[in-house]
């Protein structure tokens, strides 16, 4: 339910090790009811972490005692350029703030390498005055206000997390400065911190790849005084307000520093190039220039429509009598007969009023989710809605309630304990893009009617897919409409462009409130009468969809007698593989065996659930399908 301010906050914290060595460490100050989530959160972080998989892991829940709360340090950026240049400017900062000898501390710095904590250092006799010297002090107890506000937030951000430490210990009595380096081997960036001064990121502080990190705190003043000051690092709950800071998300201040993270994650991405037509088929280049033969399991083209003779005639003969481009968004030269035909097919097929087109499908759920909701008004949508329903949310300005996945019960008590709002809206995929599974349709239509909510459905993967004849989900559970249906025509009808089919009136709406319509050039004449095109073949040859259903049946069945557990309710099959560089390097592995398999990973799927995604066509093969079966079984 909604988040009660009053609920108490606790100390939370992670600690992860392998063969007694600190692999991991987190701190967070979070309310009761996200300490669960957040000890998930650390678990799978500590599971995750790129020194290694660790063998021990410690979570602990503690009363935080009388918190303080401080205002963060001013942030202001050095860039350096190489790693010499940042440990000399770092030493030259702290030499500005009287301590004399920087260069020295400078050097003491990689014995803070191997510790968990800190090395607390004497700034004038540069003596370690810290009670365990293999352990260090550690700061705990501390989070930024904002996130203890904002419920939990567990995944790393080095700046959001170091502006916290350093501002929790540059307020420790004694202290007079810190220096610190990452010790992730892809996180270059390190800072120089101290009360008057402020956080001093310097972009450059080590090489890329380098593992060595650590920090040093500086103290001066009495020995008597130094029990307090690690009594208050260690123990002195604070919230750091970072109200004032202009993003608590930098992550490396260098292009080259973030790319090299992403790398680091297995994440990378790049556009690879097939040389071929769209289809089951798809030649790419190989070693010394060699062409390969691949079978695609990855494409959208469900029906193998891109490149259907009639499918591409049209586009031709459209392209020949109407041009290439349209000139102009629809309202102003953008509107050509081809353009009226498509709405009117699309809205006869799917059973609706009124159909509205769009560039893309991307850009028909920003443009339906932006004019039926803003600020005022409340988005209820499923946890795994695809990315473009996701930004359609946070475009509209709206508040968003995440709803768990499928869990209509769940949407139903969110939407009753949600009376107030101005216009209530619900969105959901037809066909989850990364799972396969579909939306139950009538209940989902029952619970927005009893709540008087405003409907959308995703059918992108639905259309030419669901249904005896590849209307969609309607036709397949013979029941109504939402209030808008959302499709594209990139997907099963071969071309390219989105569209929203509703009633006259939401039609209307959207032409003059529809951002994403109104300011796009419209699509070309080619590209819809290509998509008009194959709605003809479509409805003329219903055997494709038959075709492909029975394609997915063969597939998941061979599947299983392998031994991979999948289900679907449409042409994606999942293969969940959990580990980012596992499914990558099973992708690549398929590839060597002949076939292209996309993996997909975070952040298109949560962390750790990545997952080979084999997308079926109605042209694929038998054989096609079960040897990538045999090639499956060997590879995951
Ligand atoms: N208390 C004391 N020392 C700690 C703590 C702690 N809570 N956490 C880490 N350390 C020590 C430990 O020796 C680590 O090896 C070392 O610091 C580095 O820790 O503005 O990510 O968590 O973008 O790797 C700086 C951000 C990021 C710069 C620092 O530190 C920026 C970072 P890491
Ligand atoms: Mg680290």
């Amino acid at each position: 339910m909604e988040d009660s301010k009053e609920s108490r906050a606790l100390c939370v914290k992670m600690r992860a090790s392998c063969d007694g060595a600190h692999i991991s460490g987190a701190e967070r100050i979070v309310r009761e009811r996200a300490v669960p989530q957040t000890l998930a959160d650390l678990a799978a972080r500590a599971l995750h972490h790129s020194k290694g998989t660790p063998d021990f892991i410690n979570l602990k829940v503690e009363e935080p005692g009388a918190m303080i709360r401080l205002k963060a340090l001013q942030v202001t950026t050095v860039e350096t350029s190489d790693p010499e240049e940042g440990r000399r400017k770092a030493a030259e900062l702290l030499a500005a703030e009287g301590i004399d000898r920087a260069d020295e501390i400078m050097a003491m710095f990689e014995g803070s390498y191997s510790l968990r904590g800190a090395m607390l250092v004497d700034a004038d006799t540069l003596e370690r005055l810290e009670p365990d010297r293999a352990r260090g002090v550690r700061a705990t107890r501390m989070d930024s206000a904002q996130s203890l506000e904002g419920g939990a937030n567990c995944g790393k951000n080095h700046f959001a997390e170091a502006i916290v430490l350093a501002t929790k210990v540059a307020n420790a009595p004694g202290i007079v400065g810190e220096l610190c380096v990452s010790d992730d081997p892809d996180y270059v960036t390190g800072y120089v911190a101290t009360k008057s001064g402020g956080y001093r990121r310097i972009t450059v502080v080590k090489r890329m790849g380098d593992p060595g990190g650590g920090r040093i705190f500086l103290y001066r003043g009495p020995r008597e005084g130094v029990a307090e000051t690690i009594r208050f690092i260690e123990s002195q709950a604070v919230l750091v307000d970072c109200s004032a800071l202009s993003s608590m998300t930098p992550r490396s201040a260098s292009i080259s520093g973030e790319l090299g993270e992403i790398a680091a994650a297995g994440l990378s991405r790049k556009c690879r190039e097939l040389e071929s037509p769209t289809g089951p088929v798809a030649l790419v280049g190989g070693k010394a220039g060699a062409r390969r033969e691949l079978v695609v399991m990855a494409s959208n083209d469900y029906l193998d429509l891109a490149r259907d003779p009639r499918v591409v005639e049209a586009a031709a003969e459209a392209a020949r009598r109407w041009g290439a481009g349209s000139g102009g968004s629809r309202l102003t030269t953008g509107t050509q007969p081809p353009h009226v035909a498509l709405e009117r097919h699309l809205a006869q097929f799917k059973g609706s009023e009124a159909a509205v087109l769009y560039a893309t499908g991307y850009m028909a759920n920003v443009g339906v989710l932006t004019a039926l909701a803003k600020k005022g008004d409340l988005i209820f949508s499923d946890e795994l809605n695809h990315a473009s329903i996701i930004d359609g949310c946070r475009l509209s300005g709206a508040e968003v309630v995440v709803y768990r996945h499928a869990d209509m019960d769940d949407l139903s008590a969110r939407l009753a304990s949600a009376r107030g709002a101005r216009r209530r809206v619900v969105v959901s995929d037809g066909v989850f893009s990364m799972d396969g599974d579909i939306l139950d349709l009538p209940r989902f239509l029952d619970v927005c009617r009893a709540n008087g909510a405003l409907s959308i459905v995703d059918e992108a993967h639905a259309t030419g897919v669901v249904g005896a004849t590849g209307r969609g989900l309607a036709e397949r559970f013979g029941c109504g409409h939402p209030d808008v249906t959302v499709g594209t025509l990139s997907k099963a009808l071969g071309s390219e462009g989105g569209f929203a089919c509703v009633s006259r009136e939401m039609a209307d709406y959207l032409v003059n409130k529809s951002r994403p319509f109104i300011f796009s050039t419209a699509p070309g004449a080619p590209s819809v009468a290509a998509a008009d095109a194959a709605l003809y073949v479509l409805e003329r040859e219903p055997w494709r969809v038959a075709r492909l259903r029975e394609n997915v049946g063969f597939l998941v069945e061979r599947l299983s007698r392998a031994g991979v557990k999948v289900s679907t309710g449409s042409a994606i099959v999942p293969v969940v593989v959990g580990d980012e560089r596992k499914a990558v390097a099973a992708a690549q592995a398929l590839e060597e065996r002949g076939f292209l398999v996309s993996a997909i990973r975070y952040p298109t799927v949560a962390k750790g659930a990545a997952r080979l995604r084999l997308a079926v066509m109605s042209s694929h093969t038998r054989e096609q399908l079960e040897s990538v079966c045999a090639a499956l079984r060997d590879v995951v």
